[in-house]
């Protein structure tokens, strides 16, 4: 019987951690409509009801053994109208973000947002196509300000050439209570070439990365796949919607 049951035991780990491995296609976001627009103000009481997505876990790290106090983070999205919205809550013990010189930031605190509006990801090019983008936010930077870059079209590449001064950014740093950073942005809906409507699905992913005292980057948590080229290859997005 003590057989039977540990048998039990082994084969149900093995299917959770079997599920656990292949959640990347499955990652699903229901992005919830803004009932009135977000203030970008590097504040987060707006976003009190929306589901928090985690990029936390040690299965999320290339660093599993990472400490949560050193980074780790939510992120959560909204729509209107007008604007996509994004917002990252940020634990990290340091903010370092001096890298100006690599086109996404790379050696900085960062979060990435990436989107395929096309939603042709399953059309199994590896390469970002004309309507995929990847945004990096930054929560500080030399002038103290947080940055964005739109470096779309495969790994620091050119970008769409677009007026990123119509992205609304807005930061908060280190909270009297907590070290970390918060980050908020509005995108445009007119600059990523949609029209938004309740079930208007495409691609999405999140990725952050942490850098402290060297000036280099640490690590990277990662929403959903991360397999292969998963910084570059929208294959490795997950799906958002837009709800009610
Ligand atoms: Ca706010
Ligand atoms: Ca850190
Ligand atoms: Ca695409
Ligand atoms: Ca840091």
């Amino acid at each position: 019987m003590k057989k039977l049951i540990l048998v039990i035991l082994v084969l149900t780990f093995n299917f959770q951690l079997s599920t656990m491995n292949c959640a990347g296609a499955d990652d699903k976001v229901v992005i919830k409509k803004a009932k009135s627009a977000m203030a970008i103000d590097g504040k987060l009481e707006d976003w009190k009801g929306y589901e928090a997505i985690k990029l936390n876990a040690p299965e999320q790290s290339t660093n599993p053994d990472k400490d949560p106090k050193d980074f780790s983070s939510v992120c959560y999205v909204a729509w209107d109208k007008d604007n996509l919205y994004f917002a990252a809550d940020v634990t990290d013990d340091l903010v370092s973000c001096e890298d100006i010189t690599t086109s996404d930031f790379q050696h900085c605190d960062y979060y990435r947002f990436y989107l395929d509006m096309g939603n042709n990801r399953n059309e199994g090019s590896g390469n970002m196509d004309d309507d995929d983008f990847e945004f990096v936010f930054t929560p500080s930077g030399p002038d103290k300000k947080p940055m964005v870059r739109e470096v779309s079209k495969a790994f620091g590449g050119e970008g769409h050439g677009l007026d990123l001064s119509k992205v609304k950014v807005a930061a908060g740093l280190a909270l009297p209570d907590k070290k970390g950073w918060i980050l908020e942005a509005a995108i445009p809906w007119s600059m990523i070439g949609t029209t938004p409507k309740e079930g208007t699905a495409f691609g999405i992913k999140f990725i952050t990365g942490d850098t402290d005292q060297e000036g280099q980057r640490e690590d990277e948590y990662i929403w959903g796949d991360m397999s292969g080229s998963y910084w570059q290859d929208p294959t490795k997005f997950g799906s958002a919607i837009l709800g009610q």
